[in-house]
């Protein structure tokens, strides 16, 4: 065996130790001597229970203040047991739920017991990291004393501004969610996003027997990834082809909302109520930083978990190109082509990856215009323009406190319809008004006009313009006249001159009848004898 083939036999082995996608770069050598090549890459997964916060709510639901006698389902009428919050040994804190337990002693969270049935016990276990992460394996919540019969888990992605739910937990989830219950091997590459509700782990098999209460993370990946995660480049394609599949794996937040706890058989022993509360030992949760692929480090700092990012991105994710490495816009780096990926790194402003053309980071292409014998960028996006994407399009405005690769640069005139000119604005996004109207998207009116779908000149108001006759000014909009009268100010009798005065209203009847009446008079006077 020669001495190259050895050596490719060693790197080849030492690469099969590395996780695949654990190294940013590697230096090369070349022909023109050592370069940097640049790799797709991803920290390790980790045991995510170190770095979690922890709030139980409402507030009062942990036991021990005031001190509290508690039994066990298996032993309901043995009630030695006590939990009290100002003694160390017999308190139950939340923290005790991502302690390491050592020598084998069980620590655990452990809320009041069900006094106030038949209202619900309910309590909610928020746990938050401030960063995104992926699971990378189940989720496994051990609970003492028998798992709950109710329960959903839900996840936020958004540092818990909105929430969803990610699993649902019944003993019968017919009855507690209408739901069919399903278990992950029920679900195909199809549906392997959907949300269930599984009576796995709700069903009472005695508090001992079954401790666990799962989020599995294995079952789905063995979906694509094959039972014993054999071909994870089969997951990587997917995660990259398959719409929401790898969102639906990463979180910032997890929330536990614990509805129902363990009965220890059909019915809830009303005479004995201090059997029934929730206590969780442990919550693991394996999971990795999400870096978009362009960290494989990521580390605490100042007490927040951080991507350590590379390829020239930055920010809590590497969701974003550095300072000055904008040629191109930003982009996840991929898992395709396996086994390395694609780094997808973000390009110094001006240099050859992105084709001399400065783009600010508004486009990915460039393209040569042979008349004009320029270089210019192609599709501009953030809604720019121009060669270099340097400008705004027609109705946005620049805006000031952004660089000019900033996604945020252009804002939108906004301007009113009704009331301006055109959609476009001055560079202070000031748009141009019609007559009568002002403000900077001309969407208010000067004094003396009014408001509607534009600007009206006033056709009355309460000084100059005043409505006569009794009329009131309508939002200086008209003047609403009494009935006799009409006009744009009322002015007008409706019998002037003896005209108009023959429509239907009740007043002009009753003109006419006076007419009548006098008619009448007339003729009876003609009439009687003189
Ligand atoms: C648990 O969280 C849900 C969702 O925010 C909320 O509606 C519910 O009131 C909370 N329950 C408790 C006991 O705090
Ligand atoms: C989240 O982490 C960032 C640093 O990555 C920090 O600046 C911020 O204050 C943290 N937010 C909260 C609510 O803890
Ligand atoms: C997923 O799809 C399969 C096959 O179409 C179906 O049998 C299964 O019930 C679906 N699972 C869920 C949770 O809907
Ligand atoms: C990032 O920028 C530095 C400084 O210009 C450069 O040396 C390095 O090669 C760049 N890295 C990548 C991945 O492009
Ligand atoms: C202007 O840019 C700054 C800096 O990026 C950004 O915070 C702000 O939201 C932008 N303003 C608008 C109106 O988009
Ligand atoms: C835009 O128009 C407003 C109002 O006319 C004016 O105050 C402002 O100076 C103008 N800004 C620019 C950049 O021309
Ligand atoms: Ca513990």
């Amino acid at each position: 065996m020669s001495l190259q083939v050895a050596l490719l036999l060693l790197l080849r082995c030492l690469a099969s130790t590395l996780a695949q996608y654990e190294l940013c770069k590697s230096l090369v050598s070349t022909d023109e001597g050592s370069v940097w090549e640049h790799y797709a890459c991803q920290p390790k997964a980790a045991s995510m229970k170190d770095y979690m916060r922890i709030k139980v709510d409402p507030p009062g639901i942990t036991c021990g203040n005031p001190p509290e006698r508690f039994c066990t389902l298996e032993n309901p009428y043995l009630c030695s047991d006590e939990c009290d919050a100002s003694n160390p040994d017999l308190a139950h804190p939340p923290q005790l739920m991502q302690d390491r337990e050592r020598n084998g002693l069980i620590t655990y969270w452990q809320t009041v017991t069900w006094r106030s049935h038949p209202e619900p016990l309910l309590a909610n276990i928020t746990l938050s990291w401030n960063k995104s992460l992926e699971l990378t394996d189940d989720l496994h919540i051990t609970f003492e004393y028998g798992r709950p019969t109710i329960m959903v888990l839900d996840k936020s992605m958004d540092h818990g501004r909105s929430w969803q739910p990610y699993q649902y937990y019944a003993d019968d989830c017919l009855d507690a969610f209408n739901m069919q219950p399903k278990r992950v091997l029920d679900l195909n590459p199809t549906n392997i996003t959907r949300v269930i509700c599984t009576e796995q782990f709700s069903r009472w098999v005695g508090s001992k027997n079954e401790k666990n209460v799962k989020f599995e993370v294995r079952g789905r990946f063995a979906v694509f990834a094959g039972l014993r995660l054999q071909q994870m480049d089969n997951l990587y394609t997917r995660m990259e082809s398959m719409k929401g599949l790898r969102d639906f794996f990463t979180f910032t937040n997890l929330r536990l909302r614990l509805l129902r706890p363990a009965l220890g058989g059909t019915y809830v022993q009303r005479d004995n109520l201090l059997k029934y509360f929730y206590a969780i030992s442990n919550i693991d949760v394996p999971a990795r930083c999400k870096c978009n692929l362009h960290a494989s480090q990521c580390l605490l700092v100042d007490g927040y978990l951080q991507c350590q990012c590379e390829h020239n991105t930055t920010g809590q994710d590497c969701q974003r190109c550095k300072k000055g490495f904008k040629a191109k816009s930003w982009k996840a780096g991929s898992y395709l082509p396996t086994p390395n990926g694609t780094p997808n790194t973000c390009a110094i402003a001006g240099s050859p990856s992105g084709s001399n053309c400065e783009c600010y980071g508004h486009s990915n292409r460039c393209s040569y215009i042979d008349y004009l014998n320029i270089v210019t960028c192609v599709s501009c996006k953030h809604n720019t323009r121009g060669q270099n994407c340097q400008h705004c399009r027609l109705g946005y405005y620049r805006n000031a406190s952004a660089e000019l690769d900033d996604e945020s640069v252009c804002i939108e005139c906004n301007c009113n319809q009704m009331g301006s000119v055109h959609d476009r604005c001055n560079g202070t996004g000031f748009c141009q008004c019609k007559e009568g109207a002002i403000g900077a998207k001309c969407d208010e009116c000067v004094a003396g006009y009014y408001w509607k779908q534009g600007c009206y000149p006033d056709v009355c108001d309460e000084e100059m313009l005043l409505c006569q006759n009794g009329g009131t000014c309508y939002q200086n909009q008209k003047c609403i006249c009494p009935p006799e009268f009409k006009g744009v100010l009322c002015q007008q009798s409706r019998c002037e001159a003896g005209k108009d005065c023959n429509s239907a209203s009740s007043l002009h009847l009753s003109t006419a009848l006076l007419l009548l009446c006098t008619l009448l008079t007339h003729l009876l006077a003609t009439l009687s004898p003189h």
